[in-house]
């Protein structure tokens, strides 16, 4: 836990015992869709993986031709709203990717709860490939422009998928930082710069919506240079609602972001960044390419299980799974090999070649997600309590920032206590399960956990009210809460009191 602040000075066991009580009678179903239908494992409409067959009668892509100097992996971040999967809309229609003008608007929003509440929740990743030239000039003084490979990954913006983030990054090179020309930086710009910028990544500041009529470039330009010491010159001006500078933000990728710096004649090293369970193929694994290459067929191993695999089918999000057979250094795309489960399949993991796996260095994988409030999860109807099993495992696979404890309650019967990294995180997850898996869920209220201290000094971590030991001997003598320590970032004090003007007194 990150800060934790006294919750009470003293604690006597009687006030314990009381806050026991509560908490394990105050179950308040969240779902209110609790049905005695039975669970049915049927795909809702949309669902966790790409479209797929659009890729039957396209020509096998050749990856060979773009060596690491080719390739830029970058991802955009930003405040939640300010245009990051139009962004991406936009640079998949540029780019030939998809085609303009069909296809939903925030192509890359692909989960129906992301449709739904109008938020991407999801990190996904496109292969684009694109020609450097602008406006029919070749930019590469005079030479045959060259053909780039772009990955592009979208990322969420609201803080309880800040995992999904940071993930992203430690695939990328580069990101679009884009702010909105009308709300300025907000809070989590800055907390999306922050990470971007520990991990040594190159930021591009994308100001966009500059078609807005409210829309004020220069006050987010002199923004900029304030809180992040970015050059106002280098920000680039867009809307990527009319596609107002748009043909700047390929270029500037390719000539500010550094390619990936993988070593093509190495062993194979992956970084397993994610993956989702599929009904017929298994766990599909989004991985990039460190060092070295991958073929199909090729006999491989993960660092974390020791297990070994064969590929049995690779290929690139172009944007839908799309064959190659084959990936290179620095590239990202995706690999199939028969695992079954999230245990299988752990985000962070690296994986080699089985003949070389012996000698070789696993990646620093990813920090483990901090779990903010947990929640009891029960099958709606006791018997369900397998599938529901089944359910949260599949969805973890896609969701590696939740955790999953088996717990019994006498009220409820057999469940699981699960941890989110926040409220709208926890309603995501309990709609997925819904939806996509057909589970009828009753979730407990949720809870922080806390620190308990005794008498002799000694600590214990509470997720669950219920799991308090009541033993009169040992007495409670402090309890510890979360807190948080905030920045609040202002634009100016005159705009904080204008609101309130008619009681501000102005002294002349
Ligand atoms: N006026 C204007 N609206 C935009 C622009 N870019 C995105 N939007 C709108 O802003 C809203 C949020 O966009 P979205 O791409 O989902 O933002 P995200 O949360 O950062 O991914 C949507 O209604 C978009 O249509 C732009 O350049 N100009
Ligand atoms: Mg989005």
């Amino acid at each position: 836990m990150g800060y934790l602040r006294k919750a009470s000075k003293t604690l006597n066991q009687s006030n314990c015992i009381s806050l026991l009580f509560n908490f394990n009678f105050n179950l308040t179903p969240l779902t209110s869709r609790i049905t005695h239908q039975r669970f049915s494992l049927t795909r809702a409409l949309f669902c966790t993986q790409s479209r797929q067959n659009s890729t039957k009668e396209k020509p096998i892509i050749d990856l060979s031709q773009y060596p690491p100097e080719l390739v830029r992996n970058f991802s955009i971040i930003a405040h939640v709203d300010h245009g990051k999967s139009t962004l991406a809309d936009r640079l998949l229609e540029l780019t030939g990717t998809i085609k303009k003008g069909l296809g939903q608007p925030q192509y890359l929003d692909k989960l129906q709860v992301e449709r739904e509440r109008g938020i991407t929740v999801k990190a996904q990743t496109a292969t684009m490939f694109y020609k450097n030239i602008i406006n029919g000039v070749d930019c590469s003084d005079g030479k045959e422009p060259h053909n780039y490979l772009l990955n592009l990954i979208d990322t969420p913006g609201h803080v309880d998928f800040s995992y999904e983030v940071s993930r992203s990054l430690a695939a990328c090179q580069g990101v679009l930082l884009v702010v909105d020309a009308a709300q300025g930086v907000q809070a989590q710009t800055v907390a999306n710069f922050y990470l971007a910028f520990e991990s040594n990544l190159s930021i591009i500041p994308v100001i966009n919506k500059i078609d807005q009529p409210t829309a004020d470039p220069d006050r987010v330009k002199s923004q900029l240079k304030s809180m992040f010491d970015l050059d106002p010159s280098d920000a680039l001006l867009t809307s990527a609602k009319t596609g107002m500078g748009l043909e700047h933000v390929l270029p500037a990728v390719i000539e500010r972001i550094p390619p990936p710096p993988g070593k093509s004649d190495s062993s194979l090293r992956m970084l397993l960044l994610d993956s989702y369970f599929d009904e017929y193929r298994g766990v599909i694994c989004h991985v990039a390419v460190v060092d070295g290459a991958l073929r199909k067929g090729d006999k491989i191993s993960s660092a974390a299980t020791g297990k070994s695999y064969e590929a049995l089918d690779i290929g690139i999000m172009h944007p839908e799974l799309t064959p190659t057979g084959i990936l290179f250094t620095g590239q990202v795309g995706y690999v199939i090999s028969g695992m079954r489960s999230t245990k299988e399949a752990r985000i962070g993991d690296t994986i080699y070649h089985s003949r070389s796996a012996m000698d070789m260095e696993p990646l620093p994988g990813f920090k483990a997600a901090k779990h903010m409030v947990f929640s009891g999860l029960f099958p709606a109807d006791g018997s369900d309590f397998e599938l529901l099993n089944h359910a949260i495992e599949k969805l973890t696979c896609n969701d590696a920032s939740v955790s999953v404890a088996k717990e019994t309650s006498t009220a409820l019967g057999l469940g699981f206590r699960c941890g989110f990294l926040g409220l709208l995180h926890m309603d995501v997850f309990h709609q997925r399960l819904e939806q996509e898996y057909g589970a009828h869920i009753i979730s407990t209220v949720p809870t922080v956990p806390y620190i308990y201290e005794y008498a002799d000094g000694s600590k214990l971590e509470v997720q669950n009210p219920a799991a308090l030991p009541s033993n009169p001997k040992q007495r409670v003598v402090a309890c510890w809460e979360p807190t948080v320590i905030a920045t609040i970032v202002i634009p100016s004090m005159l705009e904080l009191l204008s609101p309130l003007s008619p009681s501000v007194g102005v002294n002349s």
